[in-house]
């Protein structure tokens, strides 16, 4: 396979609901989107959903559209290929960058998957038909306001709620959720906002009451020594999100028995071909995956979508409604969730049509790359 043009895309997206996270609060997102053409016509597109800040990981936006337009798709253009799991070569000497490199490798599989007109899911080793998506809930204005929240998903009938904490806003609202739905999967998400105070491992500890699913990335990211000794005096299985860049950061993670579970991002571990080989190797480990999320528009979320159908997914994942973050969205259908069930498309490819349309309508930039330009 010869890609022939490739071009960024930069959208904005209003949310319906602002989130705040423990370090930021966002209205509108601005995602890359990545097309990929082939010498027969055929496209693939793939998403960077960097945050605009460098607040949940190193890249912004502005990070992302530079290496991709400067190193990734010049070293895309042009090149022959057979299978997309091929297409890390090409950018090999590119070191972190993983939220440009993601769109850039989900485009490609997006595109063969097309070609070969298999689903994506397939293509990825997926085996469900259906997956279970959970919701995540940021940081509200104030207890009322989340409880009000949880029960708005749980009329939506998902089965699980995730709780952004911070220090000052974590006992309480876990405490009130709790007493207010007893039987929910509830699971907390602190984005490495805990140090190692005496006074906050109490907090952490303290959680251990709530008979939560898991407490997620409680500390930061490179202080796995911290999240191996909390899962030691904790029965809640700690999960690590930040801390696994890549599958070597798994590796390191398993051998100090830094947490029971594993949130797998396409966009923080650099694509799906990473991806799929982090839930592999969790697997072998007996570490439960489920796909976590970055609020992506509707192409990163059908991509997700395809790799919470591998066998290994068996929590439920950040796949919720396109409807729950945006008015409308950039595929058609836009993704759906029944009582928390989303169904994996089974058509070629992503399974999703692009709405070209509607991306241009709320387009900041682009840029096109023509095989010419590179060779
Ligand atoms: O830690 O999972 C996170 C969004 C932005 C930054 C970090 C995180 C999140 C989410 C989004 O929780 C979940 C979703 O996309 O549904
Ligand atoms: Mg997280």
């Amino acid at each position: 396979m010869r890609i022939v043009e490739a071009s960024l895309h930069l959208v904005r997206l209003p949310l319906v609901h602002a989130f705040q996270t423990s370090s930021h609060r966002k209205n509108h997102l601005d995602h890359i989107l990545v097309r990929l053409v082939e010498e027969s016509g055929a496209e693939g597109w793939g998403e960077i959903a960097s945050p605009s800040d460098p607040y949940y990981c190193p890249e912004t936006t502005e990070t992302c559209w530079h290496i991709a337009e400067r190193y990734l798709l010049p070293a895309v253009v042009g090149a022959d290929w057979e299978h997309p799991a091929e297409l890390s070569r090409l950018w090999s000497k590119v070191r972190g960058n993983r939220f440009a490199i993601a769109g850039v490798d989900a485009a490609g599989w997006a595109l063969w998957s097309g070609v070969r007109g298999v689903p994506l899911a397939k293509a990825l080793g997926g085996t469900r038909s259906e997956v279970v998506a959970g919701v995540s809930l940021g940081i509200e204005p104030g207890y009322d306001a989340l409880l009000a929240q949880v029960q708005r998903q749980v009329d939506a009938g998902y089965p699980r709620v995730k709780l952004k904490i911070a220090p000052g806003w974590d006992t309480e609202p876990v405490r009130l959720v709790r007493e207010s739905f007893p039987d929910l999967a509830v699971h907390v998400d602190a984005n490495g906002a805990y140090g190692e105070t005496d006074e906050e491992l109490a907090v952490l500890r303290g959680l251990d009451d709530y008979g939560l699913l898991m407490i997620e990335q409680p500390f930061a990211p490179r202080n796995l020594v911290a999240h191996a000794a909390l899962q030691r005096s904790v029965r809640t299985p700690v999960c690590l999100d930040e801390s696994i860049d890549t599958v070597d950061d798994l590796r390191t993670a398993l051998e100090l028995g830094a947490g029971r579970v594993l949130n797998i991002k396409v966009s923080r571990m650099g694509g799906l071909t990473p991806a799929v080989a982090a839930h592999d190797l969790a697997g072998e480990h007996g570490v439960d995956v489920w796909c976590g999320g970055m609020h992506e528009f509707g192409i990163g979320r059908a991509a997700n979508v395809a790799l919470s159908s591998l066998p290994g997914f068996t929590l439920p994942s950040d796949v919720s409604a396109s409807a729950k973050y945006y008015a409308r969205d950039v595929i058609q259908p836009e993704v759906v969730a029944d009582h928390g069930i989303v169904t994996v498309p089974d058509g070629p490819g992503l399974g999703f049509a692009v709405d070209t349309a509607f991306i241009h309508q709320n387009l900041l930039k682009e840029t096109v790359i023509p095989a010419r330009q590179v060779r």
